[in-house]
């Protein structure tokens, strides 16, 4: 029987820090009244956010230069689902994760169907995977995939697309997203209309064997692995591509595919205009795609994309449903304690947003009185908002405080007895 985080052992915790969390809760519900907020309303709604975990984050990730696995790290999906499990019994934000394939393939879709209701874990959208060529695999992505320049390539590609959606309507999953590698590394080497049309024409043999009710989401990338042009690179070159195929093509915004420096709550509030943000990868970066933990670099910048979400919501955008996913890397740290305190940070910008008095806020826009408007707009970020977040989690079942009782259970000391190193394993990417 593999080792579960028993509930009383949440529940033993959570007494001892009820007290004090009482206190704190009470404080900051006492002071957001003297500006007319229901705290327990944002408690409400953090305790209804959720975002989904990426199975290749639950294994310790690396770069081209190395991986450092750790004990007792998951040797495929079953592994990975508990491991899921658990983030999401200690933090009550994460039902569903969100697999990629074939990283996850299994010859039994209805076993890990089942195994996923048990360990109460749902499925999200689905990733596909034509940057990596299989084990003999003839026809090869080193030149592209929906964009190859050979129509046999293309139609490859396209299948192991319709071959996700297959297994994603197995898993009772609802999106389908689509990452590419294509690009080039030396001017000349394609031509930057023409791929963007066979892309095109990959994308329509997709989407047009799109179940009813499912969508696809397109994730742009500025460069990575191709350094000189990336066919898909950009919010306005995704955008293109999901109006040209249908009303069921979104775009998927992963915070670390931009240049640095770039406005990404602008090109987040651009897509909810044209009603086709797809929702998140979240995570953080310094310089390049780094996938760093969501809010350990700039968590100014995720509140700021959150605002756009809160007020989006709050007026009704038209067709506004973001997915909301976490996509890291966890090269230094033990992945279940990064996507916990990340699916955190995720929650706190969100409860922050709803700490922004919008009236005021938009008086001051409109009288272009600027240190005013900034510092109402500011006034969330400044709030610590943790009494909230932890009442979400108490209210729901989960850990007042989830690393001290994902420590003191010794979960990783089980699963290393439980999970023997495999040579060569790997998270996935690296
Ligand atoms: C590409 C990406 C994409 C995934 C991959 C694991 O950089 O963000 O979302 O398929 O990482
Ligand atoms: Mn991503």
């Amino acid at each position: 029987m593999s080792y579960r985080i028993p509930d009383a052992l949440i529940g033993e915790a959570n007494a001892k820090l009820v007290a004090a969390h009482a206190e704190d809760y009470g404080a900051l519900g006492r002071r957001l009244e003297r500006s007319s907020v229901d705290i327990d309303a944002i408690t409400a709604k953090v305790a209804a956010f959720a975002v989904a975990v990426p199975t290749w984050g639950v294994g310790t990730g690396g770069t081209r230069f190395a991986r450092f696995p750790g004990p007792g790290e998951p040797r495929g999906i079953f592994d990975k689902l508990e491991d899921c499990a658990t983030i999401h019994q200690l933090t009550r934000a994460t039902p569903t994760c969100s697999p990629h394939f074939p990283w996850d393939k299994v010859s039994d879709y209805r076993e890990l169907a089942e195994r996923a209701k048990a360990l109460g874990v749902g499925f999200d959208a689905v990733n596909s995977n034509t940057f990596q060529d299989q084990p003999g695999q003839k026809l090869s992505y080193k030149f592209g995939s929906l964009s190859h320049s050979e129509k046999a390539v293309r139609n490859r590609a396209v299948a192991h697309n319709l071959e996700c959606i297959e297994i994603g309507e197995k898993l009772g999953s609802k999106a389908l997203t689509v990452w590419i590698a294509d690009g080039s590394n030396f001017p000349g080497q394609s031509n930057l209309n023409r791929v963007f049309d066979w892309y095109l024409e990959s994308l329509n043999a997709i989407y047009a064997r799109l179940p009813d009710h499912w969508r696809v989401f397109l994730e742009h990338k500025l460069c990575e692995p191709a350094f000189y042009s990336t066919v898909i690179s950009d919010w306005g070159t995704s955008l293109m591509a999901a109006e040209a195929v249908g009303p069921k093509a979104l775009c998927l915004v992963d915070l670390g595919h931009h240049a640095p420096n770039v406005n990404i709550e602008q090109i987040v509030a651009r897509l909810i205009r044209a009603g086709r943000l797809a929702g998140f990868h979240f995570n953080d970066s310094k310089y390049g795609d780094d996938d760093l933990d969501t809010g350990s670099i700039d968590p100014f910048r995720l509140y700021r994309v959150f605002n756009e979400l809160v007020y989006a919501s709050a007026r009704g955008a038209p067709g506004f449903d973001p997915a909301y996913m976490l996509d890291q890397s966890h090269n230094v740290t033990d992945p279940i304690e990064s996507l916990m305190v990340s699916a955190m940070e995720v929650q706190r910008a969100y409860a922050q947003a709803f700490l922004i008095d919008r009236a005021a806020l938009e008086a001051a826009q409109q009288a272009n009185d600027v240190m005013l408007a900034h510092r109402i707009f500011k006034a969330g970020f400044v709030a610590d908002v943790s009494p909230i977040l932890a009442e979400a989690r108490r209210r729901g079942g989960g850990a007042i405080d989830p690393i001290a009782v994902y420590r003191a259970s010794k979960y990783r000391t089980h699963k290393a007895k439980e999970r023997p190193a495999v040579a060569g394993s790997s998270s996935g990417i690296v």
